[in-house]
């Protein structure tokens, strides 16, 4: 498996469906290396543990993260099933962004940013981010949020292992539409 797909089989894994694997995460998302590595191996998926390190330390956006004594693996954000991730909330800088489709923009203007299948709503530190995840669903919508005046409102934002910002829903007042340079 070249390390493309060696991500993307790691993202199904351990963001959405471990049980496709047999394999449990626990509380906080973790799961042995050792158990992964032969729980794969019995999928016809033989990977070894120096291509998970090769995966897990080049991975463009580092999507995956390994315990301090190198014993587990953890997705570092994105997950559908229900994981403690324990982040701390912290400041958010004045603004933040989040790119979309613009078929989307109604629906988002009505009822605001929602988590949908992930347990948060990911937000871009800048707008280049924001159109890579953004332009993944269609044609590119780049909607500025408010971050300052959600934290002064009381939101709570997270920032995961590698640098995405999380927070639970934006509603419309602290949305606007950017235009597309
Ligand atoms: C949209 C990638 C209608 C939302 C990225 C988005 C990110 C609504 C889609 C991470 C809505 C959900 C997450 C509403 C939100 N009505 N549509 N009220 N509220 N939406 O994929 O943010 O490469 O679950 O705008 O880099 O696109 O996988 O979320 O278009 O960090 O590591 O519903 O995935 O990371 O789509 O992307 P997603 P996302 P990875």
């Amino acid at each position: 498996m070249n390390t493309v797909k060696l991500s993307k089989y790691l993202s199904l894994i351990l963001r959405h469906d471990p049980g496709s694997i047999g394999v449990v995460l626990d509380d906080e998302g973790w799961v042995a290396i050792d158990t992964l590595l032969e729980r794969m191996a019995a999928q016809g998926r033989p990977v070894t543990r120096a291509q998970m390190d090769e995966v897990v330390r080049t991975n463009d956006k580092q999507r995956f993260a390994y315990n301090e004594a190198g014993t587990h693996v953890r997705a570092s954000q994105g997950h559908s099933i229900k994981i403690d991730l324990e982040l701390q909330p912290v400041e958010p800088p004045a603004v933040l962004y989040h790119g979309t489709a613009t078929r989307f923009l109604p629906s988002i203007m009505q009822e605001g940013l929602t988590s949908q299948s992930r347990q948060h709503v990911h937000l871009s530190p800048d707008t280049q981010t924001a159109a890579k995840v953004g332009v993944r669903h269609g044609k590119l919508a780049i909607l500025e949020v408010d971050s300052e005046g959600m934290a002064a409102a009381g939101h709570r934002f997270y920032r995961s292992a590698n640098g995405v910002w999380l927070t639970d829903s934006v509603p419309v007042a602290f949305l606007s539409e950017r235009p597309i340079e």
